[in-house]
């Protein structure tokens, strides 16, 4: 096997390059390759400098995660970084790619570092639950200043080269080869005799850091805020608060001290499952090499908040496309939502005026149905009712070409049957995005019982250019995420009736992690979305209806579940629905006891995971991580928990299956009852992880 760290000497320069596809990552082998090849270069006469670059479509993007866990085998990264400390020649860095981790890190010990223009640098490390552990909370604001690292590393947010130019974190892009721009730059230091300052060594930009330390501890607080039970924002801040207090051999020590105890942890064991899950969602066994179909134009039907959101994702990606509406009026108002929305992410910084206008042009608006002819995919994103979809489906089969993908985003309704209305089902396909479409990375591909390997294909490649996380579902009731939610929202209901208020809830829910609780999620949607769905499927919610009856429609209305002061969206205890709740359970007989956050979390997930193993079962999802990945990604579940089955895992199964027992036994409700997978795996010990190399068929 070739090795993955090559070394070559042109006119007085070392090249040395890794090759390790697919992103370069710091396995134990790139690590020896590098220790040794470093080494090499710095006792070879002809080398006055050395130059680090990589082959493949980018620089190191970090650390190999498949290796933690493991038992850790040196060379460490930082006897890599210690390699390139120690040079006296002049060591280059020469980036393109996403340069991430400890590959950024690897750069940082560089003397110097240049990259190619659409170069991409951060630290992710948050994103797994960890910190940077090979210096980079100490060499980057050495560079860069405190409030850009403090933002990079807590973010976890990669910046683009021309601003890592702009904060000196680059000493210069270069265009073309980038190699010969490093090696031509790497004998310019030479016959310069320029200064060789390491990062580590300098600390003129966080001097004055160091002098303001309340405007520190103040950035960190509001970073904090959002942390959300995460412990590794905490522990990025006490390594960055290192570099401001403690001498520099010091602070590296604090930091990795700080890594190894994350990245042993929990929290990062889950998030690690969730980064792997993302990547296996949109693998499909069966349709493995089949190639997408080329997309160019894309059409839109309907400008409602989806069919806007999901026109300005194609805007996003750089792909035309035709929004078409049913009437001007309409279409004028979604346009319109469509511009503003941009303007008020220009106006926060969050795209420059160009950039908003390329995008703006980029969708046009028409009347005209047969306006799609020239598209290759379409995404229906019409009001949620079956007969309304079937006849945009029935137009766009008369005027959409014969390649064209036809996308659905309905969230519940049975795509089969909407195929099925068509002289073409094998082109239909659900791509089911959540609200905001432009924000959330979640896109649930359903495949029909007809669709295509070939639009199936495609619409998992259109997801990601698209900057969306794909996950491959079958057709029920719900998809997977919506199945599983209104198990969640009946239980809900129920602890209200056994004795809890919708601020217990929600606080328990928040408490655990998620971004919002169920029923201010609900008061956010509008109650009255479910209350139609509901009463068009004959389906009741005791609580819900009343509330709806009353005009209690949520935000919209100022009252919901909780009520709202008016501009404000922070949800606040109502007595009026107190009232109500006591009400309704003195109509049903039913006792009244307080209920703790423990349980009220308990009723809320193991129910829903108990719907999770059915899907398994039912083949509708085809691994326990694709169901993690949506709830992470699309209903807010702390990725830090990573997932409602692998939260399950780390509960026990046993534990939710007794539990499960128990509401069934209290409730009477037979849907609690533990369902087959998740009572076999319970008896045989095993969690819903030891299911994830046996996938099932989807669809
Ligand atoms: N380690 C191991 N495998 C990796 C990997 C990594 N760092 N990055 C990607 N892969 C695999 C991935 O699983 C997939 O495999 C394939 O590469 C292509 O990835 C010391 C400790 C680089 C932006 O967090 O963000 O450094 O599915 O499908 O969309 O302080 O991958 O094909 O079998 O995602 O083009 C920090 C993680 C590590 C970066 C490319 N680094 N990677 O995106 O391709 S911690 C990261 C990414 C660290 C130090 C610490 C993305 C990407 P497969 P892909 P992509």
């Amino acid at each position: 096997m070739s090795k993955p760290v090559s070394l070559k000497i042109e006119r007085g320069v070392a090249i040395i390059t890794v090759d390790h596809p697919p992103v370069n990552a710091l396995s134990h082998d790139v690590r020896s390759g590098l220790v040794d090849a470093i080494g090499e270069a710095r006792h070879d006469p002809l080398a006055e400098a050395i130059v680090i670059a990589c082959a493949g479509r980018t620089f190191i993007a970090g650390a190999d995660i498949a290796e933690f866990g493991k038992p850790p085998r040196e060379p460490t990264t930082i006897a890599v970084i210690d390699a390139i400390e120690a040079s006296r020649k002049p060591v280059i860095a020469a980036m393109h790619g996403t340069t991430l981790g400890g590959g950024l890190e690897v750069a940082l010990a560089c003397h110097f570092r240049i990259a190619g223009p659409a170069t991409r640098l951060g630290l992710p490390e948050i994103k797994l639950g960890i910190i940077p552990g090979a210096g980079g909370t100490q060499r980057l604001p050495r560079l860069v200043g405190m409030d850009k690292a403090m933002a990079m590393i807590l973010s976890g947010e990669p910046i683009a080269a021309v601003d890592a130019l702009a904060v000196g974190l680059i000493d210069e892009i270069a265009e073309g080869d980038l190699v010969a721009a490093a090696a031509a730059f790497a004998r310019r230091v030479v016959a310069e005799n320029r200064p060789l300052q390491l990062a580590k060594e300098r600390d003129g930009k966080i001097g004055c850091d160091r002098a303001d330390m309340e405007k520190f501890e103040a950035a960190a607080a509001s970073h904090l805020q959002r942390a959300r039970g995460q412990k590794a924002p905490a522990a990025a801040v006490e390594a960055l608060r290192g570099a401001l207090t403690l001498p520099v051999v010091e602070a590296l020590g604090r930091e990795r001290a700080l890594f190894l105890e994350l990245v042993a942890g929990d929290q990062s064991r889950a998030m690690r499952h969730i980064f792997f899950a993302e990547r296996e969602a949109a693998k499909v066994p069966d349709i493995a090499g089949t190639p997408p179909r080329e997309v160019t134009r894309a059409a839109v039907i309907g400008a409602g908040t989806m069919g806007g959101g999901i026109a300005m994702c194609f805007a996003n990606a750089g792909i035309p496309v035709t929004v078409v509406e049913a009437t001007s009026d309409a279409l004028k108002r979604g346009l319109g939502a469509i511009e503003r929305n941009y303007r008020s992410t220009a106006t926060r910084g969050g795209l420059v005026a160009p950039e908003m206008e390329a995008r703006l042009k980029r969708i046009a608006g028409t009347t005209k149905i047969d306006a799609v002819a020239e598209a290759d995919i379409i995404i229906e994103a019409v009001f949620e009712d079956f007969d309304v979809k079937a006849q945009v489906f029935g137009a766009l089969d008369r005027f959409a070409k014969h390649s064209a993908v036809l996308a659905s985003n309905t969230s519940y309704l049975d795509l089969n049957a909407l195929a099925q209305g068509t002289a073409r089902p094998d082109a239909v396909v659900g791509m089911h995005f959540f609200s905001p479409a432009n924000v959330m990375r979640l896109v649930e591909v359903v495949r029909g019982g007809a669709t295509s390997s070939s639009t199936l294909a495609t619409a998992i490649a259109v997801s990601r250019r698209l900057g969306k996380i794909p996950a491959v579902v079958g057709v029920c009731h719900g998809f997977v995420g919506n199945r599983m939610l209104r198990v969640r929202a009946i239980e809900a209901e129920r602890l209200l009736i056994e004795g809890a208020l919708p601020q217990d809830v929600d606080d328990a829910a928040t408490g655990f992690g998620f971004p919002m609780g169920p029923f201010a999620v609900s008061d956010l949607a509008g109650l009255d979305v479910s209350w139609r769905m509901r009463q068009a499927q004959g389906l009741s919610a005791l609580i819900a209806d009343r509330l709806c009856e009353r005009g209690r429609f949520g935000q919209k209305t100022g009252r919901g579940f909780h009520r709202y002061e008016p501009g404000s969206r922070a949800p606040l205890a109502d007595p009026e629905v107190e009232a109500l709740i006591v009400e309704v359970a003195a109509d049903l007989g039913q006792p009244r006891k307080a209920v703790l956050p423990e349980g009220i979390i308990e009723r809320l997930l193991f129910p829903m995971i108990n719907e999770a193993a059915r899907i398994l079962d039912e083949g509708i999802a085809r691994r326990p991580g694709d169901i993690d990945v949506i709830w992470v990604h699309g209903y807010g579940f702390p990725a830090w928990r990573g997932g409602p089955m692998h939260y399950a895992d780390s509960v026990g199964l046993e534990r939710v299956r007794d539990r499960l027992n128990e509401f069934a036994d209290k409730t009477g409700d037979e849907r609690h009852r533990p369902s087959p997978l998740l009572a076999r795996l319970a008896a045989a010990g095993k969690g819903f992880a030891s299911l994830a190399n046996n996938v099932t068929q989807v669809g």
